[in-house]
């Protein structure tokens, strides 16, 4: 044995490899004294202390409580630049989608990603996976999406992949092309769609930059019927299908993303009651941001309604320069329980199992079980509840990704 941490004061973790649906997504097996095990990066034992174990290091854990690491479902991490000079017209109430239509937003982000440098984009990422590192965040996705040409969306992906093998925390890349219209194509919207379709994804398959594709489906971006020709494209290239589903106005976006047989739908916000019922039956993952309603001052996704239709829901930051600067996974945690109005025990189940389920790897980690990797989240907290409770505080003490220990501060 590697590493011992004795001295759990309450561990909790849901169960299992599948995403935990409805019901039994609140779920979470709770063992207050405990201790973890852990021998060449996995866990090999978590439960009751045991005073049979020994390992060649001991850590003691104060007492403190011990979660499975955060996994962050969905982010934009790799782009150029920021976009807080737009807060100016945010305050002056121009919506986001119509920021967008003038050119910025989106586009603004595009322009500085394609003058960054492959060593630039490098740098910022280790910045900025530290600093998820250090509020419990051991895995999240990386979408591409600000290259809009093939060129820079490989220059995206191959930053990413630079980064998931230089970096701790562990990458999941999304090829997300069909981000936006880029402004070369204005007015010739059909030829960029075919150029995604025909071009971006066979290139970015054969080189496996990327394990799933996503489509932002939304009011003067993508329609229905593009993003089902991109989704049906990528499924025959072997990656797997999202979509940012009816994240400001309603399109279908969830009955589509059901339809297309997506492992998940994102954001939701605008979700219809038909939508989340076909989610349910396909088995479609809703991934939720709050943050990005909190920061856009937009409504909440329907979380309880989802629950009680029985969908597994999980989280993520939404991470990017424009709708949520922030890559806190404790502030989208405390916004689940605070304003979806989801149990600590659900949100905690979101955040881990879910979200690892959400990215295909609810294999290797997303609980505290033998056999997954020993991702792990100690906390300056005596239960759950006190975590969403004190939103605003990083509460992570120290946390253990692939059997190495790592201080927060
Ligand atoms: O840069 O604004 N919603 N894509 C879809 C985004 C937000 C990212 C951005
Ligand atoms: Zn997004």
């Amino acid at each position: 044995m590697d590493l011992l941490l004795t001295n759990i004061g309450l561990l909790c973790t849901p169960q299992g490899t599948q995403p935990r649906k409805g019901v039994r997504q609140g779920e979470v097996l709770c063992v207050e004294k405990a201790m973890v095990a852990i021998e060449a990066g996995k866990i090999v034992y978590a439960g009751p202390e045991d005073p049979a174990l020994h390992a060649e290091k001991t850590v003691d854990c104060g007492g403190r409580l011990c979660t499975p690491g955060l996994v962050d479902a969905h982010t934009h991490l790799v782009f150029g630049g920021w976009r807080q000079k737009e807060l100016g017209l945010k305050l002056a109430g121009v919506p986001y989608l119509d920021i967008l239509q003038q050119g910025g937003g989106i586009l603004n982000t595009v322009d500085q990603t394609r003058l960054a440098t492959e060593a630039e984009l490098i740098d910022k990422g280790m910045g900025l996976l530290s600093e998820m590192l250090r509020h419990g965040t051991t895995t999240a996705e990386a979408k591409s999406g600000y290259g809009l040409n093939l060129e820079t969306e490989r220059k995206q992906l191959q930053v990413i992949k630079k980064l998931n093998e230089s970096h701790p925390v562990d990458l999941v890349p999304t090829f997300m092309g069909a981000h936006a219209v880029p402004r070369e194509y204005r007015g010739r919207r059909q030829e960029y769609v075919d150029l995604v379709i025909h071009q971006m994804l066979p290139a970015i398959a054969e080189e496996k930059l990327a394990k799933f594709c996503d489509v932002f489906c939304e009011t003067g971006v993508f329609t229905p019927e593009e993003s089902l020709r991109i989704l049906e494209q990528a499924k025959r290239l072997g990656l797997g299908g999202k979509l940012h589903a009816d994240e400001v106005d309603s399109l279908g976006g969830a009955e589509l993303a059901a339809k297309a047989n997506c492992l998940t739908a994102e954001h939701l916000v605008a979700a219809s009651a038909q939508g989340i019922l076909d989610m349910a039956k396909q088995n479609v993952i809703a991934v939720l941001l709050p943050a990005t309603s909190f920061y856009l001052d937009k409504p909440f996704a329907p979380a309880r309604d989802m629950l009680d239709k029985g969908l597994a829901i999980a989280l993520g930051t939404d991470f990017n320069p424009g709708s949520s600067p922030n890559l806190n996974m404790q502030f989208a945690m405390s916004c689940a329980c605070l304003r979806l109005r989801m149990t600590p025990e659900e949100v905690l189940t979101a955040a881990t199992l879910n979200s690892a389920a959400a990215v295909g790897l609810a294999e290797q980690t997303g609980s505290l079980e033998a056999g997954k990797q020993a991702d792990l989240v100690l906390w300056d907290a005596p239960d759950l509840a006190y975590i969403f409770y004190r939103y605003g505080s990083n509460l992570v003490h120290s946390v253990v990704k692939n059997g190495v220990l790592y201080a927060a501060a």
